[in-house]
């Protein structure tokens, strides 16, 4: 059958899940939050990849439903977490865009007593193409109330500057892409760039897909503020990464 068939069917019968990446504070060795991660069990199909599903939901439109439920799952997990803890969740376009996504996020947050400085949204430049009023309307609110905006896989656009300027961010994600080829010299000139950039910005840089003590020596002398990726922790289950948490709190 078709990927779309089943999936259609799969947010009744329950079939995802969400896992957990650690987030690290560079200067302070702590794990300072994590990104939630969906992934789809799939009776037929094994465990899938959110890489081979979130297009299709996103095009059939069950992205909006699928993510209210990662959004309000991933605030109940965190508000089991220490304070100060932050729970990064991904936004797909077509929710800031569904009306009412504001208002989900308030009842999400209520509902699970998460204060919204403990959540963070990960937003990618598909989000910020559209201009539209309605959209920027949504992220101010949203920003207001405390919630955090991440501009998500940080230069691989066409136009990721402009949007910075555009756009309310808190924080900037550095694409793993980038953290892959950080041994090029160019490459590592422009991760050092982006770096100052958020230095003059006031913004948090984040730097995505760290897998090597060499990368991560790197991002520490270029001043990055916070990693993540395998070297720090792969995903993990809500109940793993609460004793984590819990064990350096
Ligand atoms: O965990 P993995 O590397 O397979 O995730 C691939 C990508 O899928 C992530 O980088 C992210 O952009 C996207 N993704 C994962 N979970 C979610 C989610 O809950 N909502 C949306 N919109 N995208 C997600
Ligand atoms: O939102 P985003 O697309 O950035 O989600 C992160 C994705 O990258 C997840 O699917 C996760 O499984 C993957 N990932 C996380 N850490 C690493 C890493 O160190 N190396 C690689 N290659 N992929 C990673
Ligand atoms: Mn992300
Ligand atoms: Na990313």
């Amino acid at each position: 059958r078709a990927l779309e068939v089943d999936l259609d069917t799969a947010l009744s019968k329950r079939e995802f899940e969400l896992d957990f990446q650690p987030i690290l504070n560079i200067g302070s060795g702590k794990i300072v939050g994590a990104e939630a991660l969906m992934r789809w069990r799939s009776p037929s199909r094994g465990l899938v990849s959110p890489e081979n599903f979130i297009a299709v939901a996103e095009e059939t439109g069950l992205i909006v439903q699928l993510g209210d439920w990662a959004l309000r799952k991933a605030c109940n997990v965190a508000a089991n977490w220490p304070r100060d803890m932050r729970m990064a969740v991904n936004v797909s376009a077509a929710q800031i865009k569904s009306g009412g996504f504001a208002r989900g996020v308030i009842s999400a947050l209520a509902f699970s007593g998460l204060p919204a400085s403990g959540l963070e949204l990960e937003i990618t430049e598909t989000v910020m193409m559209d201009e539209s009023d309605a959209v920027l309307k949504t992220l101010r609110q949203l920003r207001g109330l405390g919630v955090r905006i991440a501009l998500d896989d940080f230069g691989t656009g066409y136009s990721s500057l402009g949007y910075l300027r555009r756009f309310p961010v808190d924080k900037i994600k550095i694409d793993r892409s980038f953290i892959r080829d950080l041994d090029k010299r160019d490459t590592a000139a422009i991760v050092r760039t982006v770096i100052g950039l958020g230095a003059e910005l006031g913004i948090t840089v984040t730097a995505e897909g760290v897998e090597t003590e060499a990368q991560l020596d790197m991002l520490r002398k270029a001043g990055c503020g916070e990693a993540q990726g395998y070297l720090i922790g792969v995903p993990t289950k809500a109940s793993h990464m609460g004793r984590l948490l819990r064990a350096q709190a």
